[in-house]
């Protein structure tokens, strides 16, 4: 007991208020100068304290209304609370933005994220009837609606939709309209960008997990990703259906594997397929879904003998959880009183807010039992988007970071978060975080300075949309007609501010694809194009030498299924290349050069001398050029070139025609012939300087290595640490659970190609596995030895066709 309390005082004293929650963590701006981030700049980004000695502040306070909050905005995002915002907020506005909820579904693949927001779907009256993924009717869930989705049952681009949840306030009565702008997002981590842009852009989010397979890797990354944007969260557990669900082994599994407490705010009653209903705990009532689809939610008080004990215990455990994170339930614990229903609902409110919570909600989604009451908590817990905290930087001030102010009157400011090509022209999906944004109207974006009007403006329910006239602070949309590129902010014109864009990884594999035939040559660029433009995480380039078209992707489905759509949209059939990995080249040793090229062909010749030195940067990240001549002995405009022929060595590095990484070049002598030389002979010097002194650095192959969990039945345990093994993967972790066995393990990414069939004949079908990239490293050196062999042996017989 004494060593709990001293837990939790330390935690009081931690978490002593309710923490705003800042959003979001910026992490790479695609606009043109937002290269500095609000992460790196200390944590004083207020630049006038908000004393009266501020002349601004000055200013502030002889202005009204919505102008000073504004102007209170601007002075940087620590300079306005939520609370300050929403407390001068005109009522009608509060009213309006109180009520809307704009959440994410994101989990593990598999886990019934399509499933459960079909049923919520259904359970709002925005469908009449419900279908399932791989349904019997093989019509399809509402949002997975490419007929690639329906047919391999899994969900590939993330789908918005909105819906409208009517609920009577159990506690207080109240009646009210809730407005949920929902983005349902697929599990496989090939498609992570899906989710990496839904959550920049939402305020709250619901992940779900599989009550059999509990914490799974992609629950991890998932984890992770809410993190990184501050998304406070519900969790729902689902499919206490199926034979082997363990609810509480799940949140046992949450609390261990994942950085954010988690406590049941239900228990199920009944197991398995005797699952009948839900025991709320914070209310201690049973709820059981009854009628066509369990739309009939019923409620008593009669909680059944059989789970009373448990509901009680689970009660406990949840106020102990929330004890250690918030204060008012600590000092309540404390006093061994007991909280009432309002202060728990409230303590579980603030807490998830806080992000130092998750309530865990459960059910099952396919025997259409518990989503109602997870709705419900999407009300009661997530926040609405008045009470994020929203950034923004601004240009003009050093891109300082300013806070974002919800109210519909003021300027208006948007991110482009998602892009698509329909028939209708570009359809741009836009977070609105401040101000209106109305069809017919004009905005302007701010990477390319352009106004542009806004012909359409839609709100989406998965491929269908709805025309509206305006959408209001706070809100989601989608507009038609507006060119532009995914990240990109959107104003009113007047103000200076640009919004970060989220996260993108970077794709781990590549392959050489062209048309079948050459009639086909321009639906394939048009493809192209337009995958590359949806998708960030789908590049597309050419090789100089072979002039072979390259797409590269993150990892092998990923491209498998653009391939596939080529196919269907464009009526275009691919060759492909073997899929290749996307190693990297670096050096480990600092050396100098001194490189003369002197040639003499009749007339005039090629003269360069160029001297210094290569170097490891110490990060695997950008290279970089350093001009330390000093006296002259090279031109000025000779410099520039030497920089140019060192960045296109980077791009196809001299061990294996990989980008190279983390290398710097120091030119700091060299000479100049008045005749002879010329751009393009420092051009080369530098090229060849380079491909010597790269080698005498001791340069090394760098491989993706990859973070692999691998599941099946136990029975096959040991053929999986055998196929790990082999690729001479580092086995992490491993766990056994009643029938299935996990391995976690970090594996490089050459040893996985064509893994899934190697897996499925190894194990009946049964395993699966997942991957994503972890980090670049050293390859093996038999690997690397082999790999530079087979490129030299390449290179000599290009020359020889030549
Ligand atoms: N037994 C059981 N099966 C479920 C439940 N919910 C979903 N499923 C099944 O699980 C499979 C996957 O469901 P989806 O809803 O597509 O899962 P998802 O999370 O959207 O999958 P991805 O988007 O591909 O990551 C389908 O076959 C569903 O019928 C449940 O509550 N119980
Ligand atoms: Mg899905």
């Amino acid at each position: 007991m004494k060593a709990r309390v001293h837990l939790l005082r330390r935690h009081c004293r931690q978490f002593s208020a309710l923490a705003p929650v800042p959003r979001p963590t910026p992490l790479r701006s695609l606009a043109p100068r937002a290269t500095t981030t609000a992460a790196s700049r200390p944590q004083s980004a207020l630049r006038y304290p908000l004393s009266q000695r501020c002349p601004v502040f000055e200013g502030i306070r002889n202005q009204s209304g919505v102008a000073a909050v504004l102007a209170e905005a601007a002075q940087g995002a620590d300079s306005i609370t939520n609370e300050s915002i929403i407390s001068r907020m005109d009522p009608k506005e509060l009213g309006r933005i109180k009520n809307i909820r704009n959440i994410g579904i994101a989990a593990h693949i598999d886990s019934g994220k399509t499933t459960a927001t079909e049923r919520v779907l259904f359970y709002t009256g925005r469908i009449h009837s419900i279908h399932e993924v791989r349904g019997k009717d093989s019509v399809g869930a509402k949002m997975d609606s490419m007929d690639l989705e329906r047919e391999k049952g899994i969900t590939i681009k993330s789908a918005a939709t909105f819906c409208n949840w009517d609920r009577k306030d159990p506690l207080t009565g109240e009646e009210n309209k809730y407005h949920i702008n929902l983005i349902d997002t697929p599990g496989h981590i090939d498609f992570t960008v899906e989710v990496e842009r839904a959550l920049r852009v939402l305020d709250g989010a619901v992940m779900i997990l599989c009550a059999v397979g509990g914490v799974q890797s992609q629950t991890i990354t998932v984890d992770r990703q809410m993190r990184r944007y501050n998304v406070p969260r519900i969790s729902f557990i689902n499919k206490l259906d199926r034979m082997g669900a363990n609810p509480f082994k799940v949140i046992e599994l949450m609390n261990q594997k994942l950085k954010i407490p988690a406590a049941a705010v239900q228990v199920p009653i009944g197991t398995e397929e005797h699952l009948k209903g839900i025991v709320d705990i914070v209310r201690m009532k049973a709820i059981y879904f009854e009628g066509l689809r369990g739309i009939q939610v019923k409620e008593t008080d009669e909680i059944p003998e059989s789970v009373r004990e448990l509901a009680n215990e689970k009660r406990s455990v949840l106020i102990a959880a929330l004890a250690d994170v918030d204060d008012e339930i600590a000092e309540i614990w404390l006093e061994e009183q007991t909280p009432t229903v309002e202060q728990l609902r409230a303590a579980i409110r603030r807490a998830t807010l806080a992000l130092k919570f998750t309530p865990v909600f459960m059910g099952s989604a396919l025997a259409d039992k518990g989503v109602q009451p997870m709705l419900d908590g999407v009300i009661d817990y997530l926040p609405n988007p008045a009470e994020i905290k929203n950034t923004a930087l601004d240009r003009k001030r050093d891109e300082m970071s300013v806070a974002l102010v919800p109210y519909n009157s003021a300027p208006f400011i948007g991110l482009a978060f998602k892009l698509e090509e329909s028939n209708f022209g570009q359809l741009t999906y836009i977070r609105v975080y401040q101000g209106m944004l109305k069809r017919t109207g004009f905005m302007y974006n701010v990477r390319t300075g352009k106004k542009v009007k806004v012909p359409r403006l839609v709100r989406m329910h998965s491929n269908e949309m709805e025309d509206v006239d305006n959408i209001g602070a706070g809100e989601i949309c989608a507009v038609f007609g507006v060119e532009c590129a995914s990240g990109d902010t959107f104003t009113d014109g007047q103000q200076s501010y640009t919004l970060q864009s989220m996260h993108v990884p970077e794709p781990v594999i590549s392959l050489a694809i062209k048309p079948k035939s050459n009639n086909q040559s321009a639906n394939f660029a048009k493809a192209m194009a337009r995958f590359q433009r949806e998708d960030p995480t789908f590049r597309v380039s050419q090789d100089s030498e072979t002039q072979e078209t390259i797409i590269s992707g993150m990892g092998e489905l990923h491209i498998e299924i653009y391939v596939e759509r080529m196919r269907r949209e464009y009526n275009v059939d691919c060759i492909t290349g073997q899929p290749k990995v996307a190693y990297r080249e670096t050096v480990t040793e600092t050396v100098t050069f001194d490189h003369t090229l002197k040639k003499q062909t009749g007339g005039a010749g090629d003269f360069a001398r160029v001297a210094g030195l290569i170097e490891p940067t110490g990060e695997l990240g950008d290279n970089e050029f350093v001009n330390g001549i000093i006296g002259g002995s090279i031109d000025e405009k000779y410099i520039f070139a030497c920089e140019k022929g060192f960045r296109a060595s980077c791009d196809k590095g001299p061990l294996l025609g990989h980008r190279v990484l983390g290398v710097r070049m120091t030119v700091n002598d060299g000479a100049t012939h008045v005749v002879d030389s010329s751009e393009m002979a420092f051009k080369t010097a530098t090229q060849q300087a380079m491909r010597k002194a790269f080698k005498d650095a001791r340069a090394i192959v760098l491989e993706p290595i990859m973070r692999v969990a691998v599941t099946s039945p136990a029975e096959f345990q040991g053929a999986i640490v055998g196929l790990m093994n082999k690729r001479n993967a580092i086995i992490e972790d491993t766990e056994v659970g009643v029938d299935d066995f996990t391995l976690y393990g970090e594996v490089g990414l050459h040893g996985m190609f064509g893994f899934s069939s190697v897996l499925r004949a190894a194990t009946q079908g049964k395993g699966e596995f997942t991957m994503e990239f972890l980090k670049y490293s050293p390859a093996l050196p038999q690997h690397q030895k082999e790999l530079i062999e087979k490129h030299e042996k390449e290179m000599k017989e290009k020359e020889k066709e030549k």
